[in-house]
């Protein structure tokens, strides 16, 4: 027992052990450079330590393939939907370390995101619904830009399921730079998706709702009530969504749940899983069923079958109307005219993922065990002889289900989402059974199932939604944590596991907790694709239009001006100093703060906070940011640099001083601490 142990350990070790001990070098004195030899007597430690600390052969095999060791970068990265928290989380594989968490629909202080910064604010207010002040989202899924059907490294996309609106993120300086409100819709799923080369990026909806807001009785749902598949046209070059060349197809009011675009052969088309194909709106209290039992009657849901090219051309043509400003194709145009095609699929639905060569469509059913295997060669040819089973109310021509499928794999209990590798395999999440199911697309066989934590959501692998899957890794991203971390109270954090797929069998190598919000979905890419700067060049760039900020500051050329709409402060700041560092202003004034970084240097970013006025910023080398406030209050605040920058940061500080408006020398008061006293 003991040799075989050893043997193996060597296998696994040895090599590593001497290429670690050489990479070392000589400053560390027990592993030098060896012969096969002392790499035995390293071994011999590390069998120790592996007892000591109760490993086993597989956690070791698992921890070197994840470590990374200090200065060592990781070969993918992962970027996640924050959930609730509004953020997109990034981590590295195969470390899974957590690299940096993007601001996008929250205010977020480290990043300087709306928490004084003017820029960041005024996208966020251009994105606030219905004249309510959001200030949080609930991501779903983050989408990167592609060319040709694979993942190009230039842009991140990313939905708020809860507030139906859209961000563009840079990878540039992984900041965001839009945030798109539907004017359409109250809450999308289907958000974000891109087609293969970033024409559009679609938002469809989730819950059905009057489109472009307003009033309607539940009872009228049938009639009055409508879901939206939105094509937002973006624009590579300004890195923008261009809403007057978007356009959105009317959909009846089913509940659309996850879309993806289709590629290769199927270019010009999308999919879009839908649940409560009943229309129940429930009433548990007012002598309905409720919403849940009502949404699961019929065995049968609809795939939407979109042909976005078609409706670009009838969008073209001027069949559309004008919902809130928004073109929008009617339901019956886009029934009559072959935009938008019903295929049925089994109980309630989640997911309907395209293969990487585009020829086939894959939806978990929920409360059904198979992974349904769509054909996309035989829905074209159905749609192109019309040959339907029938129509739905709403006059939407419906596919043979047989017809339309190539087959079905059974998968066991609650498949939900499926990803590819680059060897003809798919990988499903199994929600109920808390499993990801190996199945050969080629051969539509089961192959193995892996027990992962409980309740495996969503799931990604690298490349693994793109024309060119890597294989290699696969994430299951699990709902639960129960049992796997430490304690820290009743609000558990999220799980995502690694599984190394590289193999003949999956390898469980590592468990990360996640803890901001639910992430629902990833996507992993290469890190050798993603291009970001140091720094923004030219000194004084605006990071939100990475042009030069009419507002920049020279050095040497800092001020204070007074004009019709307040005091103006021109400031720069360099280790470790802003110039001006005495601010004096009048109780009343507007001041307005225009900060300009002049560092190039690499990671030598410095903070701006201000005391009693609610004002933090980040200011990275050469960027520029404004901030206006209102000094109502009477007082001495100092400001500080908020980024441990230099020996002299603590001294890298100044003070506003407001004086009071009548003279009398009366300041701000903080209001009495209010106790507790419950
Ligand atoms: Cu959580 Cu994609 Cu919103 Cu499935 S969704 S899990
Ligand atoms: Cu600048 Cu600390």
């Amino acid at each position: 027992m003991r040799n075989r142990f050893d043997a193996s350990l060597r296998r696994v070790l040895g090599v590593s052990i001497a290429s670690f001990a050489i990479a070392c070098g000589p400053q560390n004195g027990d592993l030098k450079p060896t012969t096969g030899g002392s790499a035995a007597g390293a071994n011999a430690s590390i069998a120790s330590l592996m007892q000591a600390r109760g490993l086993s052969e597989a956690d070791v095999t698992a921890a070197l393939k994840t470590y990374v060791p200090t200065g060592k970068k990781d070969d993918y990265y992962i970027f996640s939907s924050g959930g609730q928290s509004g953020q997109v989380i990034v981590l590295g594989i195969p470390s899974m370390r957590i690299l940096k968490y993007i601001a996008v629909f929250t205010p977020e202080p480290w990043q300087g995101w709306a928490t004084g910064d003017q820029g960041s604010l005024e996208l966020l207010e251009g994105a606030d619904r219905r004249g309510m002040e959001m200030r949080w989202g609930d991501t779903h899924h983050p989408n990167l830009s592609e060319t040709n059907g694979d993942y190009d490294g230039e842009f991140l996309f990313i939905g708020d399921k809860a507030n139906a609106r859209l961000a563009v993120i840079d990878l540039r300086d992984f900041t965001t730079k839009q945030l798109i409100a539907s004017p359409l819709l109250e809450s999308d799923h289907g958000a974000a998706f891109v087609t293969p080369n970033t024409e559009y990026v679609i938002e469809s909806s989730q819950y059905p709702v009057p489109l472009g807001g307003g009033f309607a009785p539940i009872e009228d749902y049938n009639e009055k009530y409508r879901g939206a598949a939105t094509f937002w046209k973006f624009d590579r070059a300004k890195g923008k969504i261009i809403p007057e060349q978007s356009f959105a197809i009317e959909l009846p009011p089913y509940m659309q749940d996850l879309a993806d675009a289709g590629k290769l052969v199927s270019h010009g088309w999308a999919f879009i899983g839908s649940f409560n194909t009943e229309r129940a709106i429930g009433g548990n209290l007012e002598g309905r069923p409720p919403l849940e039992s009502g949404a699961s009657q019929n065995d049968m849901d609809y795939l939407h079958i979109i042909n976005w090219k078609k409706a670009e051309e009838l969008v073209a043509a001027g069949k559309t109307k004008t919902i809130a400003g928004m073109k929008v194709l009617p339901l019956e145009v886009a029934a009559a005219e072959g935009v938008l095609t019903f295929a049925p699929e089994p109980k309630s639905p989640h997911g309907a993922d395209v293969s990487p060569d585009g020829k086939y469509i894959v939806a978990g059913g929920k409360l059904d065990t198979h992974a349904t295997v769509f054909d996309f060669e035989k829905i074209k040819a159905l749609i192109d002889a019309q040959d339907y089973a029938g129509k739905d109310p709403y006059g939407v021509p419906i596919l043979d289900f047989q017809k339309a499928i190539r087959g079905q794999v059974e998968l066991g209990l609650g498949p939900l989402h499926t990803v590819f590798d680059d060897k003809g395999n798919a990988y499903t999440s199994m929600f109920v059974e808390s499993k990801v199911a190996k199945w050969s697309l080629t051969d539509m066989k089961l192959v193995e199932k892996l027990p992962v934590h409980y309740n495996i959501g969503h799931i990604a692998a690298a490349h693994g939604d793109t024309v060119k899957p890597h294989g290699k890794w696969v994430v299951a991203m699990n709902k639960w944590a129960i049992d796997r971390f430490n304690d820290v109270g009743p609000l558990l954090p999220q799980n995502f596991q690694l599984v190394d797929v590289s193999g003949p069998n999956m390898q469980l190598v590592y468990d990360s907790p996640i803890p901001l919000g639910e992430p629902h979905y990833t996507q992993i890419i290469s890190a050798d694709l993603i291009k970001a700067i140091d720094h923004y060049s030219p000194v004084g760039t605006d990071p939100i239009t990475m042009q030069l900020s009419p507002n920049a500051v020279d050095g040497g050329k800092e001020r204070i001006e007074r004009k019709d709409d307040g005091v103006h402060v021109y400031m720069t700041m360099i280790r470790s100093h802003f110039t001006p560092d005495t601010i004096r202003v009048k109780q009343g004034d507007t001041v307005h703060i225009h900060m300009t970084s002049l560092e190039q240097a690499r990671d030598a970013t410095h903070g701006f906070g201000i005391s009693s006025y609610n004002i933090s910023m980040s200011v990275e080398p050469g960027k520029h940011v404004d901030t206006s406030f209102v000094a109502d209050k009477a007082g001495v605040f100092p400001f500080y640099c908020l980024e441990f920058c230099s020996a002299l940061h603590l001294e890298m500080a100044g003070y506003l001083i407001v004086e009071p408006k009548d003279g009398s020398g009366d300041v701000a008061r903080v209001a009495p601490a209010r106790h507790a006293s419950r």
